[in-house]
């Protein structure tokens, strides 16, 4: 039995990033629902609000890092470059509320403090950070996997008498122009800053512990014949890329590295490296480098020789080499290496000489060195996926905690439900597809707009998964994982950037089309896994 006329709203979104905006058009304005979205900053947007550091930008190509629902938008929106830079993103986002006249029901500047389920009424409590509370039947959790800043407390690091930020909340009135920067952090984030900064800071110091594989983006301007040519092309691109792993709009390969001769896969590589993009470079160039440890190798190996090769001081070169495998989410950048070709950039192996401590005037490193500087930069990442959510107070049924419920490792039935959470919806939790994010999110929205369309119909009064089911999909994800090199190499994907967190599986490898396909699969066996009322 449902509680439509007990609740101030019918959802409550958390988020006003590319998920949470979706979630309202499609709750709002296709279910007929009524939906309010709480949202922390003064603008929507969500990643791409708060990123703002120099050189940020998408680094999947702008074709694909929109939304495939608004065709209308699609004919009609343009962009300078292969790839988006956060501005433009942030504008499309805009247009988009704005298209669909989605900001009256967008509060902004309202944190989300708790998510509190009433067993006994059937409906969710959110009480906000303005000291508001709303009841609600559904609650869709829009967070983004990537919100939740990871900025170590080195000793004195608040002793800086510079200017001293995270990339995660970058302040509008920063300039870094003419100005010694330090930035620590060489991830997606940190490389991308390292390419902007180096052209106009006065000196560049970039901080390194890990060093990781760079491939050129290919980045470049696109004429009007660009856009024409696209336009005609978008049903093929959604319809393959929605088929594909990871969604970035080419064609993965099917060929394993070794079974062409040596030749060859040079010339595959070198093919590549030329026309650019890190996701293509992995999955576009042959089919195992992420399986094969062999096939792997030789890709590291390549890179490996393009750093030799451009890098002129041998010294730096050999900073910058990569010694795990092949196997963080890939990074792409327009002159990553070059950048340490200019007089204005050093490097610091952090391996070498770890962070003695921040000084008012810069940062020490342990052979003594002052490295003095006006703007400390912290690219440090994320704590991802969970991070977000461990600082909600969500409790489900009995009073749970998510927390609780969760313990040393998250979980969740196909990265969206949580068994004892009924109507709580997550947009890209723990064990979601690891692919291309719009694209990802865009499934996503629409199976939780299918889940509580059903509900409806079926005058439900919740749905949540088993936990056999929820363990189930974790155990899966955790087995996909394991066959591949991922799992080898630290990093945020498995939640291994945060001190004393052990490595848990956070993705879906198998790939969006796979992933796809098991939603339609659970839809048809009457949405096997979960609990109807
Ligand atoms: O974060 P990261 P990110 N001392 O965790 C270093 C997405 N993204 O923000 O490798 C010293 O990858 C850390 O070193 P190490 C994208 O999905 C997308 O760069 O742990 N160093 C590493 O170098 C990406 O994968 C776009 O040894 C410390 C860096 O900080 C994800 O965001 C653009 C340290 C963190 O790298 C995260 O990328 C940008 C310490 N105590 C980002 N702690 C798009 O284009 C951490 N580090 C869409």
């Amino acid at each position: 039995m449902s509680n439509k006329k007990n609740a101030d709203f019918d959802a409550i979104v958390i988020g006003a990033g590319f998920a949470g905006i979706y979630a309202l058009y499609k709750l709002r304005n296709e279910l007929g629902l009524s939906v309010r979205v709480f949202d922390k900053a003064g603008g929507v947007g969500g990643t791409w609000y708060w990123n703002r550091y120099p050189g940020a930008m998408s680094d999947s190509e702008g074709f694909i890092y929109q939304y495939s629902f608004d065709r209308d938008l699609l004919r009609e929106w343009t962009w300078e470059k292969r790839y988006l830079s956060q501005k433009e993103i942030l504008a499309y986002l805009e247009r988009v509320v704005e298209r669909h006249d989605l900001s009256e029901d967008i509060q902004l500047r309202t944190s989300v403090e708790s998510a509190v389920y009433d067993e006994t009424e059937g409906l969710w409590t959110v009480a906000t950070g303005t000291g508001e509370a709303f009841t609600s039947r559904y609650v869709v959790t829009a967070l983004g996997p990537l919100s939740t800043s990871h900025f170590p407390d080195f000793k004195g690091r608040d002793s800086f008498e510079g200017r001293i930020v995270h990339t995660g909340s970058w302040p509008d009135d920063l300039q870094i122009e003419g100005k010694r920067v330090g930035v620590i952090g060489t991830g997606s984030t940190g490389t991308q800053f390292v390419c902007a900064a180096a052209k106009v800071a006065g000196h560049l110091t970039v901080f390194q512990r890990t060093p990781q594989y760079n491939v050129p983006s290919g980045n470049a301007p696109l004429d009007e014949d660009y856009f024409i040519k696209l336009r005609e092309d978008y049903d093929r691109i959604w319809d393959q890329a929605k088929k594909s792993r990871v969604a970035c709009g080419f064609e993965e390969s099917q060929t394993a590295a070794m079974s062409v001769s040596a030749s060859e896969r040079q010339r595959v590589f070198q093919e590549n490296w030329e026309r650019g993009n890190g996701f293509r470079f992995m999955f576009g160039t042959f089919s195992d480098l992420i399986f094969d440890p062999e096939a792997n190798k030789e890709a590291a190996d390549f890179i490996k020789s393009k750093i030799d090769e451009i890098v002129e001081d041998p010294e730096t070169a050999r900073k910058l080499q990569p010694t795990d495998y092949y196997a963080k989410r890939p990074i792409c950048n327009e002159d990553y290496y070059e950048s340490y070709n200019r007089e204005n950039v050093s490097l610091v192996s952090l391996k070498e000489t770890p962070i003695r401590e921040i000084t008012p005037k810069g940062l020490v490193t342990e052979d003594g060195v002052e490295h003095e500087l006006d703007v400390l930069v912290f690219a440090t990442g994320f704590e991802a996926v969970e991070g977000s959510y461990r600082q909600l107070d969500i409790r489900g049924r009995g009073g749970v905690t998510l927390e609780e419920h969760w313990g040393d490792a998250p979980s969740s039935y196909l990265g969206v439900n949580v068994s004892g959470f009924p109507n709580m919806f997550m947009v890209y939790g723990p064990n979601s597809v690891f692919s291309n994010l719009p694209t990802a999110i865009e499934t996503q929205v629409e199976w939780i707009t299918d889940l509580v369309s059903m509900v409806e119909e079926r005058e439900l009064p919740s749905i949540e998964p088993t936990l056999k089911a929820e363990e189930e999909w974790t155990d899966l994800c955790a087995e996909i994982a394991g066959n591949s090199l991922f799992p080898k190499v630290d990093s945020w994907i498995f939640g291994a950037n945060i001190p004393g967190r052990k490595k848990r599986v956070l993705f879906y490898f198998a790939g969006l089309g796979n992933y796809r396909q098991k939603l339609r699969d659970v839809a048809e066996a009457d949405y096997e896994g979960f609990l109807l009322g």
